[in-house]
């Protein structure tokens, strides 16, 4: 082992040293939701595939959409197209995504019926996924990380329970504090399937996974440890058993003060931060043990201008020596003019630390 380690050849990706916890004097950056309707060419493909689902299933658009951003912008790294509701639909949930609306579940069944999960039909299901996998790797310059994902358990749940998206996920919540066994049960099925979506990825070929739980934020304390950081936890142990220091990305979505307990005991190797913590105080707190990630207002990037200049450079600045990688605190709002993403990518590739 040690030696297969000493012979390893240096790392050219820059966003894959910054997640070994190496320095970088450029700082990498990539963009939540960067492949997307913010981009006319995402649009159009859109249009040619009629739902979002088959255009999630079309190995073809759906890689030609994760190189899309690349292409136009040269990010670090680029995204896999997918959705975190592909899990659930695996799973054998109904789910339709409602034009100008958003996702559509199926009724909940009871939770029982997801206890044992058929694992072949499962994969055949994300089979489409894999191939996308397969065509960007092909395709995508050796200098760039290609990242998978899959949502957090408990993201994915509230979605599952409430059968629709919302700010709140009152009916999750009240069913989960009201039934925390079942809850518990249902939690641990995503741990699994979501364990086995992430393996299959890394074994077709992704450099990193992120886990988006952007929900977790809606969890008090006791229930943040047991639905958030000790499922994430079980995710990461599942796949370091079989694949040593894979770099994992947990993004905790508006934790808080939480942010801390999640990135000393979840096991994730970066950790992604959301608008409204401060970057200061994070690097200060857990920046020494887990590389950093996001942290710039989307709203900031959608208005451009001076507004996201001086920020970008606060930022920049305030991240200094730390390992850290560039991005949004959330997704790119689809109102963003490209020209801002032009802008900003701009100002990060002269920037040099
Ligand atoms: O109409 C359309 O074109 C669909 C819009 C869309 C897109 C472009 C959806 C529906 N999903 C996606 C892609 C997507 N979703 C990616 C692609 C890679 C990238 O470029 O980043 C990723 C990583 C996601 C992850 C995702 N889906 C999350 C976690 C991140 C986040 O934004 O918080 C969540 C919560 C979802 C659910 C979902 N899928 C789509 C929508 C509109 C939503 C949010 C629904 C809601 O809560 O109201």
């Amino acid at each position: 082992m040690t030696e297969t380690l000493s012979t390893e050849a240096p790392e050219k990706k820059l966003l894959m040293q910054a997640l070994k916890g190496k320095f970088t004097s450029q700082v990498p950056f990539w963009l939540m939701r960067q492949a997307g309707r913010y981009l006319p060419e995402y649009r159009e493909l859109r249009r040619k595939a009629g739902s979002f689902l088959d255009l999630c299933f079309d190995p073809d658009m759906a890689a030609e959409i994760t190189l899309q951003p690349i292409n136009r912008f040269d990010m670090d790294a680029a995204i896999l197209f997918s959705d975190i509701l592909v899990v659930p639909y695996a799973l054998g949930q109904n789910l339709d995504f409602v034009e100008g609306e958003g996702p559509r579940l199926g009724a909940f069944q009871t939770i029982q019926s997801f206890g044992e999960i058929d694992f072949d039909v499962f994969n055949k299901k994300l089979q489409p996924v894999y191939e996308t996998i397969n065509l960007v790797k092909k395709n995508l310059a050796p200098e760039k990380t290609f990242i998978g994902f899959a949502g957090g358990p408990w993201t994915v749940a509230c979605y599952m329970v409430q059968g629709r998206g919302d700010e709140e996920f009152i009916n999750t919540k009240k069913f989960a504090f009201s039934h925390p066994e079942e809850f518990d049960h249902l939690i641990e099925t995503l741990v699994m399937a979501t364990s086995n979506y992430l393996l299959e990825q890394i074994k077709i070929g992704v450099d990193a996974v992120q886990i988006f739980d952007s929900w977790a934020g809606l969890l008090p304390e006791l229930y943040f440890d047991r639905w958030v950081i000790k499922p994430t936890k079980k995710i990461v142990n599942n796949i370091h058993k079989i694949y040593p220091g894979f770099p994992i990305i947990g993004f905790p979505r508006r934790a808080g003060f939480l942010y801390s307990q999640y990135a000393e005991r979840s096991g994730v190797r970066c950790v992604g931060l959301d608008q409204y913590l401060s970057l200061g105080q994070a690097i200060r707190t857990f920046g020494s043990k887990v590389t950093l990630q996001g942290n710039l207002d989307p709203v900031l990037l959608l208005a451009g201008g001076k507004a996201l200049e001086i920020e970008t450079r606060r930022i920049l600045e305030t991240a200094g020596a730390a390992n850290f990688i560039f991005n949004l605190g959330h997704g790119i709002i689809k109102e963003t003019p490209p020209e801002h993403v032009f802008q900003l990518a701009n100002i990060l590739k002269e920037y040099q630390r």
